[in-house]
C-alpha cells in the first residue's frame, strides 16, 4: 500500500496488541493497546494548553487533505458564535506535552449537515477548511478518500461483525484514575466493526450510525470515550495489516465501555455522508457576527415584537422561535415554566402574556449547517394602554434587555466508585452560555441505614463541591462513603441565576472492598 507510515504504524500496533494486552487485564475503555502513531489523527485543541501545560486537546479529527479535516458535528457546536478561530487543529502531534513536533494551523471555516441537530440524531460529522494548508510530513498523512467501503453500506443494528477498525485518541483512559484523565500520549485500540449494538433500541439509526467496539476475554471493553469525539475510526485490512480507509467517526455511546452498549460512529459510507464529507469545496456554514435581538418601540399587550436575527456571515435561511417566561417574586424569569409560544419571525402581545418575559432563539442555516442563537430578554409585558398601543410610548417602562431567559439542563456524562469514593462529571448545557454557570450538588445514602431516628444521621444528605474542570463540564468527587446505594443530584445554576428544572441524579453503589491478598 502506498500510504506506507499509516500502514507500518499500525502494522507495529498489531504485532504488540496481543501481548501487551494479556499483561495489562485491567486496561480499559480504549488503551488495551498502549501508545501509537497515527499520522492521520489530528487533535483539536484550546487555544490555551491546560492547567498542567499540556494541549488541551477536546475532540480528535482526521486529516483529509492538506487543506481539510474532517471531525465530528458536535465537537463544533459552539455556544452561539462558534467562530471557528475559537480553537486550532494540530497536527502531528503525539504526546500533549511536547507540542514542538506538530503543526498548529488555524480554521477558516466549519461545514457541517444543515440537518445536523445534536449527536443523537446522526449526521454527527463535520468539515474543518484550514486556514492555511498543512504540510504533508510523515506526520500528518491524509487519509483520502473516505470509504466506501461495501458491506458498511448497509445499515444493521450489528452483531455481526464484520472486519476490525483501530480507534484513535487523547480522550479519557480510564474514569477511575484520580488524575491523569486523558492519556499524553495518542492511544490505539482495535475494536470489531458491526459490533452489536440492539442494546440502544431505535436510539442507533443504522443507516447513518456504525456500532464498533470489542469485549475481551478478560471481560474488559474496548471502547472510545469522552475527547475522543471526531477522531477516526480506520477500517483494517488484514491481508495488509494496515489501515484502508475512514469506516467511522467518533460520535457518541451510552457511557463509556459499559458492556453490551459498544461505540457509536458516524457512517462514512452512508451515501449522503459520504458524498458531503468528499466535498472538494465544502460550503461553509454561516457565523454569527452580532447576536439576535428583539426589535419593539413598547413592551406592552398589544404591541408587536419582532425577532431581529442579528448579523450573520453569508446568507442564511433564520426561523425563530419564541420563548415566554412569567416573571418569579424575586423579579427573574421563572425558568421552570418557560414555553414556546410562537414560531413566527414576529409575535403580538395578548393579555395572556402581562408580565412575563420574551426572547427568541433564532436558527440560521445554509448549505454549510445550522445554528442557534437566542437573544436577549425583553420585559416583563405591561397591561394593555389606553388608545392602544403607540410607538415610544414604553419609554418609562421597565424593560429587561440582555436578560438571559434560557435554563441549564445537565447530566451525568461520567460516574465511577472505586474504593470509597465516587467520581461523577456532570455536563452543563444552557443556549445562553454556560460562562458563570455554578453546580449545586448532593448524595444522600439509600440503602443500608437504619430505619426510624436511629438512622438519621445516616441518611443526612451531604453537600458536594463542584469543580470547574472546562466550560461547562464539572467535576464531583464524594470521599470516605461506607459501602451502600448513594443518590447523588446536581442542579446547575447560570450566571443569570436561572436554575435547572429538574436536578441530573443517579444512583451509585460503593462496593465493599476486597481483602486485599
Ligand atoms: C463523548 O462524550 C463520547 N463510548 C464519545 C464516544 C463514546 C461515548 C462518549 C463512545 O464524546
Amino acid at each position: 500500500m502506498s500510504r506506507h507510515p499509516v500502514a507500518l504504524a499500525v502494522a507495529g500496533l498489531l504485532a504488540c496488541a496481543a501481548p501487551a494486552h494479556a499483561q495489562d487485564p485491567g486496561a480499559r475503555i480504549i488503551n488495551p493497546d498502549g501508545a501509537i502513531t497515527v499520522p492521520y489523527q489530528v487533535a483539536l485543541a484550546q487555544r490555551t494548553l491546560d492547567g498542567d501545560g499540556n494541549v488541551a486537546v477536546f475532540c480528535g479529527g482526521t486529516v483529509r487533505d492538506a487543506a481539510h479535516v474532517i471531525t465530528a458535528a458536535h465537537c463544533l457546536e459552539g455556544e452561539t458564535t462558534d467562530a471557528p478561530g475559537e480553537f486550532l487543529v494540530v497536527a502531528g502531534l503525539f504526546q500533549r506535552s511536547d507540542p514542538s513536533v506538530a503543526q498548529v494551523v488555524e480554521v477558516a471555516a466549519i461545514t457541517t449537515h444543515p440537518a445536523y441537530r445534536g449527536a443523537d440524531t446522526g449526521n454527527d460529522f463535520g468539515i474543518l477548511t484550514l486556514a492555511e494548508p498543512l504540510r504533508l510530513t510523515p506526520g500528518a498523512v491524509p487519509f483520502d478518500p473516505p470509504g466506501t467501503v461495501g458491506a458498511l453500506a448497509v445499515g444493521a443494528a450489528g452483531g455481526n461483525p464484520v472486519g476490525r477498525a483501530l480507534i484513535s485518541g487523547w480522550g479519557d483512559v480510564d474514569p477511575d484514575q484520580d488524575n491523569a484523565v486523558q492519556p499524553d500520549p495518542l492511544v490505539g485500540a482495535i475494536v470489531d466493526l458491526n459490533a452489536d449494538c440492539s442494546a440502544y433500541g431505535p436510539a442507533f439509526i443504522a443507516t447513518t450510525m456504525l456500532c464498533a467496539g470489542r469485549r475481551n476475554l478478560d471481560g474488559t471493553v474496548t471502547d472510545t470515550c469522552q475527547g475522543d469525539s471526531g477522531g477516526p475510526l480506520a477500517r483494517i485490512n488484514p491481508q495488509q495489516n494496515g489501515v484502508v480507509d475512514l469506516a467511522g467517526i467518533v460520535s457518541f455511546g451510552n457511557g463509556c465501555a459499559q458492556a453490551g452498549f459498544p461505540g457509536i460512529y458516524t457512517r462514512v459510507a452512508n451515501p449522503d455522508i459520504n458524498a458531503r464529507l468528499r466535498q472538494s469545496d465544502p460550503p461553509a456554514r454561516a457565523v454569527m457576527l452580532a447576536p439576535p435581538a428583539i426589535d419593539a418601540h413598547d413592551v406592552a399587550v398589544g404591541a408587536t415584537l419582532t425577532c431581529n436575527p442579528g448579523r450573520w456571515s453569508s446568507a442564511p435561511v433564520f426561523s425563530a422561535l419564541w420563548l415566554r417566561a412569567p416573571l418569579a417574586p424575586n423579579g427573574q424569569p421563572d425558568t421552570s415554566r418557560i414555553e414556546v409560544v410562537s414560531d413566527r419571525p414576529q409575535i403580538v402581545l395578548r393579555p395572556e402574556d402581562e408580565g412575563s418575559l420574551f426572547a427568541c432563539e433564532v436558527r440560521a442555516t445554509n448549505a454549510g449547517g445550522s445554528l442557534t442563537a437566542l437573544s436577549g430578554g425583553i420585559g416583563p409585558v405591561q397591561p394593555a394602554r389606553a388608545g392602544g398601543a403607540q410607538p415610544g410610548a414604553g419609554a418609562g417602562t421597565p424593560v429587561a434587555v440582555g436578560a438571559d431567559l434560557s435554563v441549564p439542563t445537565s447530566s451525568f456524562t461520567r460516574r465511577s466508585c472505586r474504593r470509597r469514593t465516587c467520581r461523577l462529571t456532570l455536563k452543563v448545557d444552557d443556549l445562553g452560555g454556560v460562562a458563570g454557570t455554578r453546580v449545586r450538588a448532593g448524595a444522600v445514602r439509600v440503602s443500608g441505614c437504619p430505619t426510624g431516628r436511629k438512622g438519621r444521621k445516616c441518611r443526612r444528605p451531604r453537600t458536594l463541591s463542584a469543580r470547574d474542570v472546562a466550560p461547562g463540564v464539572f467535576e464531583i468527587v464524594a470521599r470516605g462513603l461506607e459501602p451502600a446505594r448513594y443518590r447523588f443530584s446536581a442542579t446547575a445554576v447560570d450566571a443569570a441565576g436561572n436554575a435547572q428544572a429538574r436536578a441530573a441524579v443517579v444512583t451509585l453503589t460503593v462496593r465493599k472492598t476486597k481483602a486485599r491478598a
